[in-house]
């Protein structure tokens, strides 16, 4: 079984993960896009754990509990802002990654689910995106080759899940 996988959908819906990730924002307190539907679903609780957090950096990750969402944790980064490609924006996004893989494994996930972090509000060109996205996280695996069962992208637009499809076929045949 392929441990990369693409589906086309709502995150907030995702049954056979352990962990979902956010793509929040640097105060944490919720926001609109997949944020603001992580946060309708999960209840009110989600934000009060949120508020002790006391924000996240731009390229690191978070964790919580899920409360109402139908998996355990929930994973919260936050992205860049694309700003032309000159300021760290790649560096930043690829880092978004590695903390959430990193805080997965350190909590003993096992099958986890992205959104696609940084191509809604804050405008990080799809594509690129998707390499950086499927590179860092197939490096990631590779250095920890029996600690994950699943890591799937959900995506809510059709082009999006195309955009990852091919970067999730191209590395699973070994392209
Ligand atoms: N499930 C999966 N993907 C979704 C869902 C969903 N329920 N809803 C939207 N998407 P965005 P960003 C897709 O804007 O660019 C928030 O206000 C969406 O179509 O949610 O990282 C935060 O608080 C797009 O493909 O995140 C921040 O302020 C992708 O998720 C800011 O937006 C990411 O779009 C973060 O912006």
């Amino acid at each position: 079984m392929e441990l990369l996988k693409t589906i086309r959908g709502d995150i907030t819906k995702i049954t056979d993960v352990q962990a979902i990730v956010n793509a929040a924002n640097n105060s944490l307190l919720g926001g609109g896009g997949v944020d603001g539907a992580i946060h309708r679903v999960a209840g009110p609780e989600l934000l009060e754990e949120c508020r002790t957090l006391h924000g996240c950096e731009t390229g690191k990750a978070k964790i919580t509990k899920a409360y109402k969402l139908p998996c355990e944790y929930v994973i919260h980064t936050v992205g860049p802002i694309w700003n032309g490609g000159n300021q760290n924006e790649k560096e930043l996004l690829a880092s978004c990654y590695l903390s959430s893989m990193q805080l997965a494994l350190e909590h003993k996930i096992r099958k986890i689910a992205f959104p696609s972090i940084s191509t809604g509000v804050y405008s990080f060109p799809v594509g690129l995106a998707a390499k950086i996205a499927v590179n860092t996280v197939a490096g990631f695996l590779k250095e920890h080759p029996d600690d994950f069962d699943l890591v799937e992208w959900v995506l809510f637009d059709e082009h999006t899940e195309l955009v990852y499809a091919i970067e999730v076929n191209a590395h699973n045949k070994g392209i």
